[in-house]
């Protein structure tokens, strides 16, 4: 059984890394969409809200869970049994940053990372820029699942 972890911050989960989401629910048997939690970058949104966001987005598809992790990425891929980690590319400054996590992350443990290229109509999207346009004021519905949109007008 073929089991993925895509981990990030999620905060707040955007079509873009819905798109990750579903199209690494079709290629693995299972996928653990994992939030960071705990680190020190601050967060709009609190661990608990941006699970329960995760969770409703990912509710469509049989074969994913939503967890959390602190610390480091491949212990917690460890503990989950976890063989492989997905992560989305928008650019070659994404890939310059995930190749040299991914190559790292290898070494220690052997857990090797998928890269899924993402779709041309979320390559712009980004969960800081969507914060910052919504806090400006701009419209950011295109960018979002609906329940998210409806949090981020209620939070800003
Ligand atoms: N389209 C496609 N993919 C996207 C899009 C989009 N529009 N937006 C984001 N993504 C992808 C990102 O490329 C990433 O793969 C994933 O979605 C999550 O993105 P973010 O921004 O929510 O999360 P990040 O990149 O801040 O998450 C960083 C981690 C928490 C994964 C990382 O810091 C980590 O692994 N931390 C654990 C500590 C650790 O193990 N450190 C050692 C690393 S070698």
């Amino acid at each position: 059984m073929s089991r993925a972890v895509f981990p990030g911050t999620f905060d707040p989960p955007t079509n873009g890394h819905l798109d990750i989401i579903g199209r690494a629910a079709a290629a693995f048997d299972e996928v653990i969409v994992a939030a960071g939690v705990n680190q020190s970058k601050k967060r709009l949104f609190s661990d608990e809200e941006r699970v329960a966001m995760l969770t409703e987005i990912t509710e469509p598809f049989g074969n994913v869970r939503v967890g959390t992790f602190d610390g480091l990425l491949v212990d917690y891929c460890r503990a989950e049994g976890a063989g492989v980690i997905v992560k989305g590319l928008r650019s070659g400054g994404d890939y310059d940053y995930e190749l040299q996590m991914a190559q790292m992350n290898r070494h220690m443990s052997g857990v090797d990372t998928v890269f899924l290229p993402t779709a041309p109509e979320n390559a712009y999207i980004s969960s800081s820029l969507v914060k910052e346009i919504a806090r400006l004021g701009g419209a950011v519905g295109d960018f979002l699942p609906p329940g998210v949109h409806a949090r981020l007008r209620d939070r800003l």
